[in-house]
Order: structure tokens, then C-alpha cells, then sequence
């Protein structure tokens, strides 16, 4: 990391830094302007602090919404798309979770402004990504996937590094059910592990769980407590 973006980035504590940095983000519009379907992948490192009283929360908040206004509107061919994440390098980060990012792109009003989900970030804000999918399609602001979690996965508070899948089984299928509902059909970007073949094996995986995904679904009373009924599910196949 460049030591000039230590104070964050579209929301860096020196205006000049801010500045020179907003216009490097310009130069990424020009560059995708260039290719049809290219975007922008906005994540935010070091936009967020550690300590209490380090920051003016609203006036860096619209540091954030000032630099996202000029770069929606520079080239409004191109999307520019929001990577949340709630935590690291900074103990807290301004754009969080799926709510804020949606809140950011309602506020703005700009079309070309939407989020991607990455499944990793979205267990870390303690959320069902499933529904941040539903929710973000809902208001036309999923512009991507972002899947980190094909080799390992994690107890959602940090990343853990598991055998993928092992922990988040079903709100990972969850998220596929609903992929195929939607008809998804924006990027995806499947990573994970070190080296070609971790990546192949990633790939792989986004396979498999779009055709496990495909079978039926069936919503069931899993359990049955005093208080009342939790529901569950189970695939079954339809060949
Ligand atoms: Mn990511």
C-alpha cells in the first residue's frame, strides 16, 4: 500500500492526497470507458479509523459522497460499483454492509452507482448474503459477485481460511438458489488460494453450486420448539 493512501482514499484526511486520488479513479473511468461491460470496483481501503474521537464521522461521510457524485457523474456510461467490507485495514470501515451501500446508492440517485457483493465480506458484516443478493437486485443496485470464499471459509468474524464451504454450506447454496431465481447474469469473480490451479478449483466450485443450486428446493419444519416452528431446507433432484 502507498503510504499516501494510510488516511484513506476517496475520503483521505489531506485534501491534496484526496485530490490526486480521486483523479487516479478518473483515469480507471477513462480506461473502462474503453471496453464495453468494463466497470469500476470501488473497495475502500483505510476509508474508515480505529480510535473513537479520530474522526468528524459526518464530515468524511461526505468527503465519500462528494468523490462518489464526481465520479458518477464523470462518465455516466461507465458503473461504478461498491466492494463492502466492515472491517480491515481500519477496525472500522465506512462502507460496512450491504444497508449502507444500498442507503449510498438510493441517496445519490445516480444509475451507474451499484455494489458488489463479496460472499466473504457479506458472512464477516454478519449478514445471510443471500438476502443482501435479493435485497441490492430488489433496488437494481447488484452490479457483481465477488466470491472469496471457494477454498476456505470462516466463523464471520475474521477470515479464517476453512475448507470452503465447510462452514456456510447452506446460505452459500442459498445464495446460488437465488442467483438462478434472479437470472443473474453479471460478473462473478472466483478467487481463492495461491496459483492457477486454486483458481481452476475455485471455478469449479461456482459450477458445482449453480447445478446444486438448480435442483428443487423444498422448505420444511426442520425443528419444532415450545415457541414455535423454525423452517429449514432440503435439495432434492429433479433428475
Ligand atoms: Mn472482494
Amino acid at each position: 500500500m502507498s503510504p499516501e493512501r494510510g488516511n484513506g482514499c476517496l475520503m483521505n484526511r489531506n485534501p491534496g492526497i484526496r485530490r490526486h486520488l480521486i483523479d487516479l479513479f478518473k483515469q480507471s473511468v477513462d480506461l473502462a470507458a474503453e471496453f464495453p461491460g468494463a466497470d469500476i470496483l470501488v473497495w475502500l481501503s483505510n476509508d474508515g479509523y480505529d480510535y473513537p474521537f479520530k474522526d468528524d464521522y459526518a464530515r468524511r461521510w461526505d468527503m465519500l459522497m462528494d468523490a462518489l457524485s464526481e465520479l458518477c457523474e464523470y462518465l455516466s456510461d461507465v458503473k461504478i460499483s461498491l466492494e463492502y467490507k466492515p472491517k480491515e485495514p481500519r477496525i472500522h470501515q465506512y462502507v460496512a454492509n450491504y444497508g449502507i451501500s444500498l442507503f449510498m446508492c438510493e441517496k445519490l440517485k445516480y444509475p451507474n452507482l451499484g455494489v458488489v457483493m463479496d460472499i466473504g465480506h457479506s458472512f464477516n458484516a454478519g449478514e445471510n448474503p443471500a438476502e443482501a443478493v435479493a435485497i441490492l437486485n430488489k433496488y437494481g443496485r447488484l452490479n457483481h459477485i465477488h466470491i472469496h470464499i471457494h477454498l476456505n471459509d470462516n466463523y464471520r468474524s475474521w477470515g479464517d481460511y476453512l475448507i470452503f464451504a465447510s462452514i456456510h454450506f447452506w446460505e452459500t447454496i442459498g445464495v446460488f438458489y437465488l442467483l438462478n431465481k434472479i437470472g443473474y447474469d453479471g460478473w462473478m469473480w472466483p478467487s481463492g488460494g495461491d496459483g492457477f490451479k486454486a483458481l481452476q478449483e475455485s471455478v469449479d466450485r461456482v459450477y458445482m453450486f449453480y447445478e446444486a443450486a438448480r435442483t428443487e428446493l423444498l422448505v420444511y419444519d426442520v425443528y419444532e420448539y415450545s415457541s414455535g416452528t423454525a423452517g429449514g431446507w432440503i435439495i432434492r433432484d429433479n433428475n
